[in-house]
């Protein structure tokens, strides 16, 4: 099943690389087709090649619409050189085979990416390109399809070898990457006219990632899984670059993109800010003067639940901060920079990977969150929500002082982060207790009073740091219950969306009980 390259057809977008690929190919003796821009720069490398459009007997036509879109192009690459009538048919019009495609697709999704206008996205979606792509793949019998200039190296590889030849194995291998890849494609363009024209459900969705890392298992070492990546410049986990330690997990990535997120909140302009995450939850945020205070107050939180966590910062790693983080045990440091004072602290920590960014996650940003269920996908826009101090509403007779103010909106975007149901104490632009994901609200709150205590009890402090504190609430209260637990384990002061039946009721017992209470209007169930 070994397939001679005698033909090839050249036609991509991208001319990374192409020139050396292409000289290699024809040092190996093979006969070189391509398209305008491309035949042009091989040319100019010295290199002989025959313009498709003298192959068709069609000059590109229409800004470059038509160019390769011909029987002589298409019969080269679909015909199987082993059936008689297909042969024949080959004779009988002229028709050449094509063993070899090497074809990159116009640069839609990088377009769009720029912000290019509705007609020169149009402009940019490849006809020809993915027709040719997905010819070839089908008839993966005798074609070699290259889509990716990162494969380039494995090809030339693969014609050494073998002589010339391509295997069986690696044409197939090539065919599904190239139908991913048309797939992706499209995709590209499915999702960006429906943002387009404004359709916020399609009828039909598609979604595409490429191959980042194949983990070296899942959630549990029985589960084999892999991260694919959408393509995105953004700041975060997928983007982040990797100075030392071992391969990320795949919690790892979970943890460390909540962790990321959920600083990325605090924008460094306001003061440093850490998270520090685990099983998806925060355990400790808080603010400081500066970047080790920060963290020293967000490991303080609850010492317990940070050990083997993953931290966030909202600023460039240095050397004093890196020192307090050495101390205990973590799997992942994530921040927008790190200077050489921190890396050498941690080039001793040989388990410690770290990870830096180039600046902070957009909270505001408008993507998409997917869920699987059985069979389905759940779709959704980001929680990108976000309220300012002119969105609360006071409805106590109390009035949140400055600082309680302050606690309070730092609670409710510490709150946001935290799975349902979600019970936030802060105090002093740190958190004191989180309770996260209990199935009741009063369970959360109970939990966040009693990681509280036990913060008191970690630091030796008098009494609970609950006291004095505020609480968010990411949901509202359905009855007057987790708020009274609130209140009861010191609490002064209460964020939450508010909208209960009986919210009249949960706003007298906030006066019964001295709080003043805001409601936001906006709720951050996250499940
Ligand atoms: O406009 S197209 O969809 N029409 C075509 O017939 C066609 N054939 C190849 N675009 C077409 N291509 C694309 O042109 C290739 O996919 C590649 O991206 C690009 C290479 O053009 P050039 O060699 O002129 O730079």
């Amino acid at each position: 099943d070994l397939h001679p390259v005698r033909r090839a057809l050249i036609s991509v977008s991208d001319k990374t690389g192409l020139v050396d690929l292409a000289r290699e190919l024809a040092d190996m003796g093979v006969q070189l087709l391509s398209t305008g821009g491309s035949a042009g720069l091989l040319r100019e490398a010295g290199l002989e090649v025959t313009d498709v459009a003298e192959v068709t007997g069609f000059p590109e036509m229409m800004d470059g619409r038509v160019k390769t879109l011909h029987p002589k192009v298409h019969g080269g690459l679909l015909a199987l050189r082993d059936n008689e009538s297909h042969v024949a048919a080959m004779e009988d019009h002229g028709i050449e085979g094509i063993d070899l495609l090497i074809v990159n697709l116009y640069p839609f999704e990088e377009t769009v990416a720029k912000g290019a206008d509705y007609d020169t996205c149009i402009e940019n979606i490849d006809i020809g390109g993915p027709a040719m792509i997905r010819a070839a793949a089908k008839n993966h019998a005798f074609v070699t399809t290259v889509v990716d200039v990162g494969d380039y190296g494995l090809l030339i590889d693969e014609l050494k070898v073998n002589e010339g030849r391509t295997s069986l194995a690696f044409r197939k291998r090539l065919a599904q990457i190239a139908y991913a890849r048309t797939g992706a494609y499209d995709a590209a363009v499915s999702t960006w006219m429906a943002a387009a024209i404004g359709e916020p459900a399609p009828r039909r969705r598609v979604f595409a990632g490429t191959l980042a890392q194949t983990l070296r298992y899942g959630e549990n070492p029985h589960q084999t899984a892999a991260f694919y990546t959408d393509g995105t410049a953004r700041p975060g986990v997928s983007t982040a670059e990797q100075h030392q330690g071992k391969e990320l997990s795949y919690n790892n990535i979970n943890d460390t993109d909540a962790a990321f997120e959920l600083v990325s909140e605090f924008l460094p302009a306001n003061g440093p800010a850490c998270a520090i995450i685990k099983h998806a939850n925060p355990c400790g945020v808080a603010r400081g003067g500066t970047l080790r205070e920060a963290y020293m107050r967000a490991f303080d939180c609850d010492r317990t639940s940070a050990f083997g966590g993953i931290i966030a910062l909202n600023r460039p790693l240095d050397g004093e901060t890196a020192e307090e983080i050495a101390q205990i045990f973590t799997e992942v440091v994530i921040a927008p920079g790190a200077d050489d004072a921190a890396k050498r602290v941690f080039s001793r920590k040989k388990n410690l990977r770290l990870l830096t960014t180039d600046g902070l996650a957009d909270p505001a940003t408008a993507t998409l969150t997917l869920r699987q269920v059985s069979g389905g996908l759940l779709v959704q826009d980001k929680d990108n929500g976000r309220i300012d101090m002119d969105d609360l509403r006071v409805v106590t007779t109390r009035r949140p002082s400055e600082k309680e103010m302050a606690d309070l909106l730092f609670a409710w975007t510490v709150a946001k982060h935290v799975k349902s149901n979600a019970i936030v104490y802060a105090r002093d632009g740190k958190t004191v207790g989180i309770g996260a994901g209990q199935m009741s609200r009063v369970d959360s709150s109970t939990i966040a009073a009693h990681k509280a205590q036990r913060m008191a009890d970690e630091l030796g402090l008098a009494e609970t740091p609950a006291k004095g504190s505020v609480v968010a609430s990411d949901a509202f209260f359905p009855f007057p219950d987790g708020l009274l637990a609130a209140a009861e384990a010191g609490a002064t002061a209460v964020i939450q969306p508010g909208g209960s039946m009986r919210d009249d009721e949960v706003i007298r017992a906030a006066d019964d009980a001295g709080l003043a209470m805001v409601l936001t209007g906006m709720r951050h169930f996250r499940h």
